[in-house]
């Protein structure tokens, strides 16, 4: 069984469709139940309501799950892009209850289901930006950072438990990651990825469940994913 985070768009509803195909039983959670269960339906899996930043829906979503293969934490993303002296605290306070403690939480729930698995995998998508530093983007870089060393943390505290852990960075993928930053700009949005070629979710989601379908002992610790067109957060074909 797998279970796919904010998987009601973007990479984790690409995620859910590729470990579908994969052969795996997935479990797709979301704030949106009606998209989910639209999307399990199509794929023969199972939705349920998840709000990670709330303790009881994430109580309730892993109830009954007690046998978990894969884990994709995906749920998070971006709110604004502003400069440090005029920073917004209720993004930056989203930006760190969805992508920091959302992974801690559900994380936590399902690790007794992950290790009782007897093969357990945590895929946590954080981004480049859990690597590198860019001006106005303090918010979402210290949170990406946070989850990522989270993520880190646990690859040493699980070693010797039969659970892998895989930290997948990626760059520009075209989903709505940007409208939600821009609040519903669709102009805005659009701009980031003209003039270049972005990934797609498809593109993440096939290297997921390239990670999901390793054998037992391989373990892809990191693997940062970004466009052809883009050499880092702050430079690509268009910045020069
Ligand atoms: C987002 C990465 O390159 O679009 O997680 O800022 S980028």
């Amino acid at each position: 069984m797998a279970v796919v985070t904010g998987a009601s768009s973007g990479i984790g509803a690409a995620t859910a469709r590729a470990l579908a195909a994969a052969g795996y039983q997935v479990v797709l959670g979301a704030r949106r139940i009606d998209r989910v269960n639209a999307l399990a339906e199509e794929i023969g899996g199972l939705g349920r309501q998840l709000d990670v930043t709330d303790e009881a829906s994430v109580e309730a979503f892993v109830a009954g799950l007690d046998r978990v293969h894969v884990l994709v934490n995906n749920a998070g993303g971006a709110k604004g892009l502003d400069p440090v002296a005029t920073a917004d605290l209720d993004d930056w306070r989203w930006m760190w209850e969805t992508n920091v403690l959302g992974t801690l939480r559900v994380t936590k729930a399902l690790l007794p289901a992950l290790v009782d698995s007897g093969d357990g995998l945590i895929v946590t998508i954080t981004s480049i930006a859990a690597i590198e530093a860019y001006d106005n983007g303090a918010g979402y870089t210290s949170a990406k950072h946070a989850q990522g060393v989270l993520h880190r943390t646990l690859r040493y505290e699980l070693l010797g438990k039969p659970v892998r852990l895989t930290e997948i960075a990626p760059g520009m993928v075209e989903t709505d990651f940007s409208l939600v930053r821009f609040e519903g700009d669709q102009e805005r949005a659009d701009a980031v990825y003209q003039g270049l070629d972005p990934l797609s979710a498809d593109d993440v989601a096939d290297v997921i469940s390239f990670v999901a379908t390793r054998p037992p002992h391989v373990n892809l610790d990191q693997i940062v994913i970004k466009p052809r067109d883009q050499a880092s957060a702050r430079r690509n074909v268009k910045t020069g």
